[in-house]
């Protein structure tokens, strides 16, 4: 097979339900993608860089063969091999949420990826000393305290929209994410005129954008600028990310930690000699809320995969103790019954679950 490289191979563009659209040669081929990759579970994103093979020129139609190893990859939107994500956050419409953005950054940390912040719909404030006010507050806290570049646009006022952004996707790959109805596809079409994605406006009742695009797809704005539009999301949750992989999200905390007693300290009420609740004046309220309240649901999803495991590992039984009683005992699943009874035992001990009649590990028939 001849070696993968950016160069000599295509790039997917857009996934459309049945076929993909794959960049090559500087023109779009209409592809399928081989049955052992799907058998494989390979799922191909947008942005991956393919192999083709069976190009049929007549109708620009071709087979992905193999998937290049990604630089990276973010999984809400997913979209794989990007430089960079501008978080596209409105001020008005729907409602200014900061949870809202934190959300997205802390998922862009989480996929490794440098992200930049553009505010859009500046317009839509009351007033010029609102806006300013607004500008002030949010370049502190996110550009000075947390250092992300921040960008305030309006489509109202294109000139000024394009000299913000277009020197941050010159010769990058640029993922636009954000909440539905937050201007990401209105941001396209006033980068460049040519582009007329669709948009639609933000429910009046709801105060939410109406789900308008409903693909990723990877463009080439202007020449060497590619920027994927994504289907903006609603609300993101924290139900794939251990509580400490949050944490270290959040950089503020830094240099405090330091100071917590315990290495893995997750500074929540209570917490023995803890260096962020003893100075949580030094922290803005806004981001704390988003801290706990995404740790909150780190902590379901950590709930959830150590039953999960249990389960794996463990089924239940009921036995007759003496008299009519009977108590339910955990039996080791048949798959994990191979190793030796001693070293279950022991590794039951050490994780302190064996308590009379919850977990009976002798006198069982394999
Ligand atoms: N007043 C004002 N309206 C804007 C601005 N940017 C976008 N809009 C409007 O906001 C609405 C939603 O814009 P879209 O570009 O469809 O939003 P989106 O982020 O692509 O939304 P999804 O595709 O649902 O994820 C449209 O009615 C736009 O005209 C802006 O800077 N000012
Ligand atoms: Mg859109
Ligand atoms: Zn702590």
């Amino acid at each position: 097979m001849s070696t993968l490289s950016k160069e000599t191979n295509g790039r997917v563009r857009a996934y459309l339900s049945s076929h993909y659209i794959v960049d090559y040669q500087g023109v779009s081929w209409e592809c399928t993608v081989k049955g052992t990759l799907k058998k494989e579970q390979q799922e191909v994103w947008v942005g991956d860089y393919v192999l083709l093979d069976s190009l049929v020129s007549e109708t620009r139609s071709a087979r992905i063969v193999h998937i290049a190893p990604r630089d990276n990859h973010l999984s809400r939107p997913k979209v794989a091999n990007m430089d960079q994500v501008v978080i596209v956050h409105p001020l008005r419409e729907p409602v200014l949420e900061l949870t809202q953005l934190d959300r997205f950054l802390t998922h862009a940390r989480l996929a490794g990826l440098k992200a930049l912040i553009c505010f859009t719909k500046t317009d839509l404030l009351a007033s010029d000393s609102e806006i300013e006010e607004t500008q002030v507050h949010l370049t502190r806290l996110y550009h000075d305290q947390l250092g992300y570049s921040v960008l305030f646009t309006s489509i109202q006022h294109p000139d000024a929209l394009k000299n913000s952004l277009i020197p941050y996707l010159k010769d990058h790959s640029t993922v636009l994410a954000g909440l539905s109805g937050a201007g990401k596809s209105s941001l396209i079409n006033h980068l460049n005129p040519n582009f007329t994605l669709r948009v639609e406006e933000v429910s009046n009742k709801l105060q939410r954008g109406t789900h308008t695009t409903r693909h990723v797809e990877l463009w080439e704005v202007f020449p060497n600028a590619w920027i994927a539009d994504t289907p903006g999301f609603s609300h993101l949750r924290f139900d794939f990310a251990t509580r400490k992989q949050i944490e270290q999200t959040f950089t503020e905390f830094s240099e405090y930690r330091q100071a917590c007693f315990y290495n893995n300290c997750l500074h929540e009420e209570g917490a023995e000699d803890c260096g962020i609740t003893q100075n949580l004046d030094q922290f803005s309220t806004s981001r704390l809320n988003s801290y706990f309240a995404f740790l909150t649901e780190a902590a379901g999803y950590e709930a959830l995969q150590k039953q999960s495991s249990q389960k794996e590992r463990y089924g239940r039984k009921s036995i007759d103790k003496k008299g009519s009683e009977t108590v339910e005992i955990l039996r080791l699943n048949q798959k994990s019954r191979h190793h030796s009874r001693k070293r279950e035992k022991q590794e039951v001990l050490q994780r302190g679950e064996l308590e009379e009649g919850l977990i009976s590990l002798e006198g069982e028939q394999d």
